[in-house]
């Protein structure tokens, strides 16, 4: 008798997966591998991202450097009433901060080195700089470029293919 039922334990112990367990586990196999698949989807899109702000933020210093060490306003001006390039100047002989207000550098085929060259293997990016005066007292407040004000702010902005990845500002001031 005992035999018997030993017998009957070992039959069903070696009966082997039912059609349902095999096709749970296999549906199991397939979702692991599913998710797997995603998340490493997921982790090479956030890794581009990445790679594009270490980008846009390279070039935001490039701007932030050329800059640097520039007076805000150009030299000898007694008056300054207004922003952007004085006449005949270009970007090779921008000379002062001001200068820069309205750059932008799609006209150039490619982004700028803080040595003002063309980074052209870098084109699918584009740097655009404005220079605004601020309220003396509250920085928050923009003037209007032709107020008496010693202080501006530096916006840089970096877009990728036309979107906008990075922007910067910081303020000067002309002493
Ligand atoms: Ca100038
Ligand atoms: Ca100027």
């Amino acid at each position: 008798m005992k035999n018997q039922k030993s017998k009957i334990k070992n039959h069903t112990f070696v009966r082997g997966f039912t059609l349902i367990e095999v096709l749970i586990a296999t549906a199991f196999v397939g979702l692991s591998i599913a998710a797997l698949v995603a998340a490493n989807g997921s982790f090479s899109m956030a890794n581009a991202t990445g790679a594009d702000l270490s980008t846009a933020e390279f070039l935001v210093e490039q701007i932030r450097e050329l800059t640097a060490l520039l007076p805000l306003v150009e030299p000898g001006l007694t008056t300054w009433t207004s922003l952007g390039p004085g006449p005949g100047e270009t970007l090779a002989t921008y000379d002062d901060v001001d200068d820069f207000d309205g750059f932008d550098s799609a006209s150039r085929g490619g982004p700028i080195s803080a040595q003002r060259t063309t980074l052209t293997q870098l084109k699918a990016f584009r740097q655009r700089v404005t220079v605004q005066k601020l309220n003396p007292t509250n920085f928050n407040q923009v003037w209007s470029d032709s107020s008496a004000s010693n202080f501006a702010r530096v916006t840089v902005t970096v877009l990728e293919n036309g979107r906008q990845i990075s922007t910067a500002s910081w303020i000067r001031a002309r002493y």
